[in-house]
């Protein structure tokens, strides 16, 4: 075997030793969460929609929970706002015994809170070790009339504030860790001893800051929610247009939405050449379908009149139809 072959063995073998020690690392080291936070996936919603819900969810993955406390908010005002409402059903929180959502300065801000138990007897269970497969709490939000002309169409929900605290069944709050506080009170001496006894002080009295005579240290241990422990995901929601087919998204219907359509349904080589709007904003006849029949009564809307009648639906016709 050549040196140079058997330089290359040795170094692969280092390779793999390395690439051992580094999976063995990140197998040892990677902090699993006590608790995981996140929102509906892939969340959308039409202009005056109402009463659309969020699922809040949630995964304790060691301790039982027995109550909480967090904050939602949204990162802009005026395209969507929570309602002050919540429904339990089906959630990991049916039968608890209290709950409540109120706006926290704006409506578009809410604080939950939440406890199995709130009176006798003290039978309510808390919610055990699990994954998140079912819903924490729901919570119903509105949309507003927002006009197409509006191009940047998401608001980012997000779980604001302080980390959430989510008590355990010994009222701890899940993931929180002790910090100490240290708190410095300073005192000069206004009555030191007759030598040669003057290093005595007879009296003391407390001053804001310093020079000193003397020190005393506080210690205080409080308790944060350690966000290691505690993982929030935050998650978009878009506002569709108001205009079922619009393709383009710009509050028209014309030759630009038609030639789009075109290359949608029939892209050249077979693949679309960019990533298609969702389905809404190609489906002008409003069938949960893109085809030709969309661009036809594109076309027939906007250049055949009167033949060409409007067959678009109103944005939440289309959700409720094509959506669930
Ligand atoms: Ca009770
Ligand atoms: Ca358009
Ligand atoms: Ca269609």
């Amino acid at each position: 075997m050549s040196l140079c072959s058997r330089f290359n063995r040795c170094a692969l073998s280092s390779v793999l030793v390395l690439l051992s020690f580094f999976a063995l690392s990140a197998t040892i080291f990677a902090q699993t969460p006590d608790l995981h936070l996140s929102l509906s996936d892939s969340l959308n919603a039409c202009p005056c929609e109402t009463g659309k819900i969020i699922e809040v969810n949630m995964a304790n993955y060691n301790d039982t929970v027995v109550a909480f406390e967090f904050l939602l908010v949204m990162d802009r005002p005026n395209v969507i706002f929570f309602q002050e409402s919540f429904d339990t059903s089906g959630t990991l929180i049916s039968g608890w015994e209290y709950v409540n959502v109120e706006h926290l300065g704006t409506e578009y801000n809410i604080r939950i809170t939440a406890r199995a138990e709130d009176n006798m007897p003290y039978t309510t269970p808390g919610i055990v070790p699990q994954s998140g497969s079912v819903p924490l709490i729901k919570i119903p939000i509105d949309v507003m009339s927002i006009p197409d002309t509006l191009t940047d169409r998401t608001v980012l929900i997000l779980f604001g504030g302080p980390a959430p605290c989510f008590k355990n069944n010994q009222g701890n709050c899940i993931g929180a860790v002790p910090v100490e506080d240290y708190d410095s009170t300073f005192y000069r001496c206004i009555d030191w001893a007759d030598p040669p006894e003057n290093t005595i002080c007879n009296e003391y009295i407390q001053i804001p800051t310093p020079p000193y005579d003397s020190l005393a240290i506080d210690t205080t241990i409080y308790y944060v929610v350690d966000t290691n422990l505690v993982h929030t995901e935050d998650h978009w929601i878009d506002i569709y247009p108001g205009m079922v087919g619009d393709y383009n998204g710009d509050g028209l219907y014309n030759l630009a939405d038609i030639l789009a359509n075109i290359v949608a349904v029939y892209p050249p080589g077979g693949t679309p050449p960019f990533d298609l709007p969702p389905m809404i904003y190609r489906d002008f006849s409003c069938d949960c379908d893109n085809n030709l029949n969309d661009i036809l009564q594109l076309i027939n809307y906007i250049y055949v009149v009167p033949i060409g009648q409007p067959s678009t639906c109103s944005c939440i016709e289309w959700r409720n139809d094509c959506e669930l």
